[in-house]
């Protein structure tokens, strides 16, 4: 039988676990000295570990448990403390935010989204401590911001659902709520009280560089596994070179399609599509029921609509 292999479907090296770069004794939070895994190998580094915990992770960790927990805890309690009915309805299950009469208060009574409170509170702060921790992870390597500042995009469309917008609206209430199918339910409701968000620019914006995003993706990874065989994921180092994976990489979108971008750029490019996704959606949000109460109006008065609600003739 044909093997195919290329440096993407490496010949499995078993070798000792790397630790990394050393690091200051002062500074060396690593956990484990690191194990090899033929199946992880089949998808990735063959190496799992050492992980670097440190403070923020220890800090990140704790609370996302916290938070998982009281959720978990919360439909437990929901289903009479009964195993059997927690899984069966589990996808059902929900912690909700207070009802709109508490307005802004903190700590509402536990049962009338206080607990929604605390976990909302303690997710917040693993999410914040896990950007931390991307950030001086990637300081320590010497690295740009480009991780971090991709993560700060997305943790924008996530304060902005569960933490600005609310505050803008007055009431907690306006919150996402903790749970699989009610936070469909909500994403379904806000659509429809607010007038149908396909009419929202923003949400239209956010699907484009989302679908994009999966666009170059494919392209960006069909074409580099297509080159691999002549090297191509050296992507950088051939930038310059004629003849090289790079090069036919290169030819092969400028042929079919008139334009290509570089090796540098394309990353650039998914960088961009991907951080626009949240970056716009978050401001499609921020503006519904703040500043726009009804999308469907509003693309009327803008001419986008027909005045009867329907762009058929
Ligand atoms: C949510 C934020 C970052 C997440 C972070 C992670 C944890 C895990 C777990 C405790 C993803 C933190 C979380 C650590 C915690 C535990 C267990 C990023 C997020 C930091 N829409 N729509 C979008 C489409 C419709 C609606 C975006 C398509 C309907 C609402 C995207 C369609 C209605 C909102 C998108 C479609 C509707 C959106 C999300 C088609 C009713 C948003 C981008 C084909 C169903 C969000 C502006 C993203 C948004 C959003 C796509 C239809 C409602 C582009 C393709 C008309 C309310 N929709 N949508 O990357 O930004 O999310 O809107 O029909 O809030 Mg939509």
């Amino acid at each position: 039988m044909r093997e195919y292999q290329n440096i993407f479907t490496t010949t499995q090296v078993t070798t000792q676990p790397g630790m990394g770069i050393p690091l200051p004794r002062y500074d060396d939070p690593r956990i484990g000295t690191g194990k090899m895994s033929y199946w992880l190998g089949k998808i990735g580094n063959a190496q799992i570990g050492p992980v670097y915990l440190g403070t923020t992770g220890l800090i990140s960790l704790m609370s996302f448990l916290l938070a998982f927990n009281i959720i978990g805890l919360n439909f437990w309690a929901q289903v009479g403390w009964d195993p059997v009915q927690f899984v069966r309805q589990l996808f059902w299950l929900s912690l909700d935010p207070p009802p709109a009469s508490y307005g802004l208060k903190v700590l509402p009574p536990l049962q009338e989204g206080g607990w929604f409170m605390i976990a909302g509170f303690f997710l917040t702060v693993s999410v914040l401590a896990w950007w931390t921790r991307s950030y001086l992870r990637a300081r320590a390597l010497g690295l740009g911001m480009h991780v971090p500042i991709a993560f700060a995009a997305a943790i924008w469309l996530f304060l902005v659902l569960g933490f600005i917008r609310p505050v803008m609206m007055g009431s907690w209430s306006h919150a996402v709520p903790y749970g699989i199918f009610s936070h469909l339910d909500w994403t379904n409701n806000f659509s429809l009280l607010y007038g149908n968000l396909f009419y929202n620019p923003f949400h239209a914006l956010s699907i484009v560089f989302l679908y994009g995003s999966a666009l170059l993706f494919a392209m960006h990874g069909a074409t580099i596994l297509a080159v691999s065989r002549y090297g191509g994921e050296r992507e950088i180092e051939q930038i310059t070179d004629r003849g090289t994976a790079s090069e036919r990489a290169a030819l092969f979108w400028r042929w079919t399609m008139g334009f290509n971008a570089t090796m540098e750029s394309i990353h650039r490019w998914a960088w961009w599509f991907a951080m626009l996704t949240t970056l716009t959606g978050g401001i499609g949000i921020l503006l519904t029921g703040t500043v726009v109460d009804d999308w469907s109006e509003w693309a009327i008065k803008h001419g986008v609509l027909h005045e009867s609600g329907s762009n058929l003739p």
